[in-house]
C-alpha cells in the first residue's frame, strides 16, 4: 500500500482539511503531521490550543491512519523518516511564503521518487470565516498578552520591530521572508517613544501624551496579533506609572520597557551631548515594586532600562543597576550603547549572564547595527528590537518622491518608485 502525507497547520478542522484527507484516501495509506508549537509559530499560527489538542483532533478523523510530530516548517526531516510515495497540499502553497516550501519538498521527492499532490484550496464563505476568527481570536488582550512570554520559551531570540501605525503594524504582521530553509518574520512590536513622536512631527521628549500614545497602540492592536513592547520612556511619576501599567495590561500589551532616566527625557542616542538625568537606584527601584505591585496578571511584563553606558557612568554601574533592578522585580533588562561597537553591549551580556541565569536581556541595536542575531543568542540575550528602522526608510523615501514632483511639476517622473495604486488598495483586508 503505497503512504501518503500531509501536515496540519490549524488550531482546528474544517471541510478544507476533510477534503484533503478525502483526496489523500485515493493514493494510499494518510499519515498526518501535526506541527509542533515551535514551528507553527514561523507561520504566523500562533497556537491558540495545546499541542496535545492539536494531536488528539487529528487523531480522532476517520481515515487518518497514523499522526506525528512535525517540528520543523521544512519537511526534511519528517520525510526522511517515513518516505512518503506522496505529499499531499492545498494548493496555496504554490504561491506566497510557502512556495518555498513546496519547492523544498518537490526537490526530496525527487531524490525518492515520491510526488506532490496539490488539492484545490477550499476557500468557503464559511471556512473563510473560521480562518479570520480564529486569527482575531490570537488579537484579544488575554492571548496577545501572554505571548510575548510564550515566545521568549520558544524562540532563541525574539525579533521585533518598530510600529506607530495601523499600516506600519500590518508590516509587522504580515512579512514573512524565505531565507533557505527557513521562513522568517518578526515576533513581536515595538511602540518606540522615538518614532511616535515623530510619526507626529515632535521631538522625542514625553511631549506626546499618555493618552495620544494609546490611541498609536490600538491602531495597531486594530490590525495586528502580534505581541507589543512599549516604549515607556521614564515611565513618569510613580504615581502615574501604576496607571500606566493598569492600563497597558488592561489592553493587553505584554511588556513595558521603562529607563532610569529622570526629569526633562532626551533621547539616549544624544548621550552626553544633551543634559540627561539618570534616576537614583533607589527610587527607580521603588519604581518597579510599585508596578509590580499593582499589576494581575502574570503574563505582563516590566522591564528595566539601564542607561548608565549612554550616560558613561560606566559598566560596574550597569552591572549593580541590572541585579538591583531584578532584585526590585524586573521582569527584564535592557541594556543599551550609543557606541558603533557591540563590544561593551556584549561585554555587559557576559558579565550579567555570569551571575543571572534567566533573566531576559533586551537589545536595542540601532547604533551598533553590525551585530547578529545569532551573535545576540551567543551572549545570552533575548530580545531584540529594531526600534527606527521603518521610521528612517520611510521619511527619505516621502522626501525625495515629494522633492521631484515639485521638480518635474507632475507625479510621471517617480511612478517607478511607486506602489501601483492597484495594490495599495487592496493592501488592507476588508472584513
Ligand atoms: C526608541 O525607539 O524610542 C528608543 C530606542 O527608546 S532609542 O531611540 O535607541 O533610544
Ligand atoms: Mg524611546
Amino acid at each position: 500500500m503505497p503512504t501518503i502525507y500531509t501536515c496540519f497547520c490549524t488550531d482546528f478542522i474544517h471541510e478544507g482539511h476533510l477534503n484533503i484527507i478525502r483526496e489523500a484516501q485515493k493514493y494510499g495509506e494518510l499519515t498526518v503531521g501535526v506541527l509542533s508549537d515551535k514551528a507553527m509559530i514561523k507561520f504566523n499560527k500562533f497556537p491558540t490550543v495545546s499541542f496535545a489538542e492539536r494531536m488528539e483532533l487529528v487523531k480522532n478523523i476517520k481515515g487518518v491512519s497514523n499522526v506525528v510530530v512535525q517540528s520543523d516548517v521544512m519537511y526534511d526531516r519528517v520525510i526522511a523518516e517515513i518516505k512518503p510515495d506522496y505529499v499531499i497540499h492545498g494548493d496555496n502553497w504554490c504561491y506566497g511564503p510557502m512556495k518555498a516550501i513546496r519547492e523544498n519538498v518537490v526537490k526530496l521527492l525527487e531524490k525518492t521518487g515520491g510526488k506532490v499532490i496539490d488539492v484545490p484550496y477550499t476557500k468557503t464563505e464559511r471556512t473563510a470565516l473560521l480562518d479570520a476568527k480564529n486569527a482575531l481570536k490570537r488579537s484579544m488582550p488575554e492571548y496577545r498578552r501572554k505571548r510575548l512570554k510564550e515566545l521568549l520559551e520558544l524562540r532563541d531570540i525574539v525579533k521585533t520591530i518598530e510600529v506607530h501605525s495601523g499600516l506600519t503594524g500590518l508590516i509587522a504582521e504580515k512579512t514573512v521572508v524565505a531565507n533557505g530553509e527557513e521562513l522568517d518574520q518578526f515576533d513581536a512590536m515595538w511602540i518606540s517613544s522615538l518614532c511616535d513622536s515623530t510619526a507626529k512631527g515632535k521631538p522625542d521628549i514625553e511631549l506626546v501624551d499618555m493618552t495620544s500614545r494609546l490611541r498609536t497602540i490600538a491602531e495597531v492592536m486594530e490590525v495586528t496579533t502580534k505581541p507589543i513592547i512599549f516604549d515607556g520612556d521614564t515611565g513618569g511619576l510613580i504615581e502615574h506609572f501604576v496607571y500606566t501599567v493598569r492600563t497597558l495590561e488592561r489592553m493587553g500589551v505584554s511588556a513595558i520597557i521603562v529607563e532610569d532616566k529622570i526629569g526633562l527625557k532626551r533621547n539616549s542616542l544624544f548621550g552626553t551631548d544633551v543634559k540627561q538625568t539618570q534616576d537614583t537606584l533607589e527610587h527607580f527601584c521603588e519604581k518597579i515594586r510599585a508596578g509590580k505591585r499593582v499589576q494581575l496578571s502574570d503574563d505582563f511584563m516590566i522591564i528595566a532600562r539601564i542607561e548608565s553606558l549612554i550616560l558613561n557612568r560606566g559598566m560596574e554601574d550597569a552591572l549593580t543597576r541590572a541585579h538591583a533592578f531584578v532584585k526590585a522585580g524586573a521582569d527584564g533588562i535592557m541594556i543599551h550603547s550609543r557606541k558603533k561597537d557591540p563590544a561593551e553591549i556584549l561585554e555587559f551580556c557576559d558579565k550579567f549572564r555570569a551571575d543571572n541565569k534567566n533573566t531576559p536581556i533586551v537589545i536595542v541595536p540601532s547604533s551598533f547595527n553590525s551585530v547578529t542575531e545569532a551573535e545576540l543568542v551567543q551572549h545570552g540575550a533575548n530580545i531584540v528590537i529594531y526600534a527606527n528602522q521603518l521610521t528612517r526608510a520611510a521619511f527619505p523615501a516621502m522626501e525625495s518622491v515629494a522633492k521631484d514632483i515639485l521638480k518635474y511639476h507632475r507625479a510621471k517622473e517617480v511612478d517607478d518608485r511607486l506602489m501601483p495604486i492597484e495594490k495599495i488598495i487592496s493592501l488592507v483586508d476588508e472584513l
